[in-house]
């Protein structure tokens, strides 16, 4: 079933779309100007396409929240095109907790990466993403625009956190994600010297899923440990234990990539805590 809407909706790209404006690769799924419900906290950008593989979006946080296409830059693989070492703004202690609805500032929250689709808003229920699991907004690949982006290979990074010296901790969050299986995928990562390097995280649980091919921008090879596909409808509250990096500062990262061919909704998040 995947292989056949693989080839179903790469032929629709590249003789509809493509040729119709004249950008290879590029998606034209509209951003929605009128947000359902709106948005109090946030205004919403203006942006009237996603960019291709070729282009750059830059995203300016909260309060700003504008998006800025650069249709000639160069992409730069991560991790070079992410600042490091990220800067920390305010460090959060522990229990920290953040549903996104303006308690902590929106812009403590970043993304970075190839043709990055992260967007903080109301997801685009068209395309078959369910509402925020709480509030009116979340954070997700193109929420409320519909798919994620071909070859994208992006993070959204969270605030730094100040882990405690002793006790048991955890990082918890809500996640609802539909991604090309096998292709396209989602892992944890996090970092104890602020961006300088990442390790992998694996979920109470472990990942449902991995690569089965290579090809997704980030490189990752087949094999390679992810969510993919779809866990259902609804959303589910995933977890790691904290306690490894007890005494030191962390930025967890949800680290998304995707190969050329075929997007879907992607994968959205709500309700971060650590405690
Ligand atoms: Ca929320
Ligand atoms: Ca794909």
């Amino acid at each position: 079933m995947i292989a056949r809407r693989r080839t179903a909706l790469f032929l629709f790209t590249a003789a509809a779309i493509g040729s119709a404006i004249g950008v290879p690769g590029c998606s034209t799924t509209a951003r929605n100007a009128t947000p359902t419900p709106a948005d109090t906290s946030t205004p919403y950008p203006t942006a009237t396409a996603i960019p291709s593989a070729t282009q750059v979006l830059t995203w300016t946080p909260w309060p700003t929240d504008t998006f800025t296409v650069s249709p000639t830059s160069t992409n730069t693989p991560l991790p070079t095109n992410t600042p490091t070492p990220l800067a920390c703004g305010t460090v959060y202690s522990l229990p920290f907790s953040d549903d996104f609805e303006g308690g902590i500032p929106a812009g403590a929250w970043s993304a970075f990466g190839t043709v990055s689709s992260w967007y903080r808003g109301y997801p685009d229920a068209s395309q078959g993403a369910p509402p925020p699991s709480n509030g009116a907004v979340c954070w997700g690949t193109n929420a409320n625009a519909g798919l994620y982006n071909d070859s994208e290979d992006s993070s959204l990074y969270s605030p730094c956190l100040a882990v405690p010296s002793s006790g048991t901790h955890t990082f918890a969050w809500y996640q609802w994600y539909e991604i090309e299986a096998g292709w396209d995928g989602a892992r944890i990562e996090l970092s104890t010297n602020f961006g300088g390097s990442w390790t992998v995280v694996t979920p109470a649980g472990g990942y449902p899923d991995t690569i089965f091919a290579a090809g997704n921008q980030a490189g990752w090879p087949a094999g390679t440990p992810c969510y993919g596909s779809t866990a259902g409808g609804a959303w589910i509250q995933e977890s790691f234990d904290l306690t490894p990096f007890d005494g030191t500062t962390v930025i967890v990262r949800f680290h998304f990539t995707s190969d050329p061919y075929v997007g879907y909704a992607g994968w959205y998040l709500d309700q971060v805590t650590a405690n």
